[in-house]
């Protein structure tokens, strides 16, 4: 039996290749070609990848990727782990889930399971989904099965990984759920847990995410309140961390990145409208941790102010691009909204990344050097937004003038001259 992934991203590569490992032979859909190209060579491109697994697994014919959806005939089983983004104006863009529906649509038969990892508004699955999938005539739960299993993929977490992270599956009928889970159970290792519906998996990931978005934001709000007020916002959070019950540790930073925390609640506030209800604590947080990258630029003006300099003109070294630190994934980074500012403050910044070498910003292709390249006692301010472990921090607090640290990096008071958000 073949299985199917659609999407050869962060989520559905390391799924594909867990599924061969399990034995199935796997074929991975995407329409980016040289995704298709690189799997078929065995190249990996996705940081929670071993190297060696896609190599060995391509090399023995249990791996292979395509974009021509005619393969579709051959699967019986298919995840679909493509992006949902949101547009412009924070609407869900579904395009991408859509198109992959109504791809497998085309080629449905009889006992095809088929199952959405992409994190979503409740009712995607049983509302978009599922009327296109019944289009080719076939009954969902008799002729098909249909499920919904959010994805839970922590980019460079060294510990829980595709195959031991809890997974969570709600399908649309009884024998749905059983399908779904009976797959998962075949490649993962950790528990599958079994949920009612669609809905209640679709929900249960958008509020696992949205804790966080709000954690995050209230964690902001404190730094910018203890900032006025002359309180370490850090010892703080070190300090209620000791309480031992109902309570777990989320730290302020330059703001919130990424292609999930910040993207996933919008969902869910977009979905929550055509019920009447206006989820105000997500729009409040998103407007607190969305005001991160002002509150950084400011924080940078005051404390070249304190040394009589204009942040206007001033040579700044931007360490770090990547919404986090160790991947080189910069979707949504807020360092991009810190350097818009800065530009627009006329600071002659500089971008230091070892892991993102390139980036974008507005459109424009912009170097991110690596530490060694730059002169730390040149710049009259050194920013550190991503903390990257390979970044030599002694080094950092010995040689710049100046240091604004929004991660925390620094032992407590180690130099007057490095100051912490
Ligand atoms: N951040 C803070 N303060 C914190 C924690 C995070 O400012 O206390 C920032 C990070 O710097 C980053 C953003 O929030 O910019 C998101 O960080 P993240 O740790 O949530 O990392 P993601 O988005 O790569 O992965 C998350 C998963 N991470 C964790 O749960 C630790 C998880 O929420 C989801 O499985 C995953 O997104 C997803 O794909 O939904």
């Amino acid at each position: 039996a073949a299985i199917g992934v659609v999407g050869l991203g962060y989520v559905g590569l390391p799924l594909a290749v867990e599924k061969a490992k399990a034995g199935y032979n796997v074929i991975g859909f995407d329409v980016q070609q040289e995704k298709v190209e690189a799997v078929n060579k065995g190249q990996n491109y996705i940081g929670d990848v071993i190297p060696a697994d896609l190599e060995a697994l391509v090399a023995a014919g249990k791996l292979m990727a395509t974009s021509d959806y005619h393969f579709m005939n051959d699967v019986d089983a298919i995840a679909i782990c493509v992006p949902t983004p949101l547009d412009i104006y924070k609407q869900p863009n579904m395009s991408y889930v859509e198109s992959s529906a109504k791809a497998i649509a085309k080629h449905i038969k009889k006992g095809t399971l088929v199952v959405l990892e992409s994190t979503t508004y409740p009712g995607t699955t049983e509302e978009l989904i599922k009327p296109i999938l019944e289009e080719a005539g076939l009954v969902c739960g008799e002729d098909f099965f249909l499920a919904y299993s959010p994805e839970r993929v922590d980019p460079g977490n060294k510990h829980f990984k595709t195959k031991n992270t809890p997974k969570v599956v709600g399908g649309m009928t009884p024998a749905c759920t059983k399908a779904a889970a009976a797959m998962y159970r075949s490649v993962l290792e950790g528990e599958v847990h079994e949920v009612s519906s669609p809905a209640v998996a679709e929900m249960e990931k958008i509020l696992e995410n949205t804790f966080r978005n709000i954690n995050i934001a209230l964690a902001n709000e404190m730094a910018i309140l203890c900032n006025k007020m002359g309180i370490d916002v850090w010892e703080v959070i070190d300090a209620a961390a000791t309480k031992p019950y109902g309570f777990m540790p989320f730290y302020p930073g330059p703001g919130l990145g990424g292609h999930c925390i910040p993207i996933d609640p919008w969902y869910l506030t977009w979905k929550a409208r055509e019920y009447n209800y206006h989820t105000r604590l997500i729009e409040t947080a998103g407007e607190i941790n969305d005001s991160m990258p002002d509150f950084v630029v400011q924080r940078c003006m005051e404390i070249l102010n304190e040394k009589g300099k204009a942040i206007n003109g001033a040579k700044i070294l931007v360490l770090g691009v990547a919404y986090k630190k160790d991947i080189a994934d910069y979707r949504e980074s807020p360092v991009l909204p810190i350097l818009d500012r800065m530009t627009k403050a006329g600071a002659d910044w500089t971008a230091v990344d070892p892991h993102v070498g390139e980036f974008r910003l507005n459109g424009e292709k912009v170097k991110a050097y690596n530490l060694e390249e730059v002169n730390l006692s040149d710049a009259d301010l050194v920013l550190i937004t991503t903390n990257h472990s390979d970044f030599n921090y002694d080094l950092i607090a010995d040689q710049a003038k100046l240091v604004f640290d929004t991660r925390n990096t620094f032992a407590k008071d180690i130099k007057e001259t490095v100051y912490s958000l």
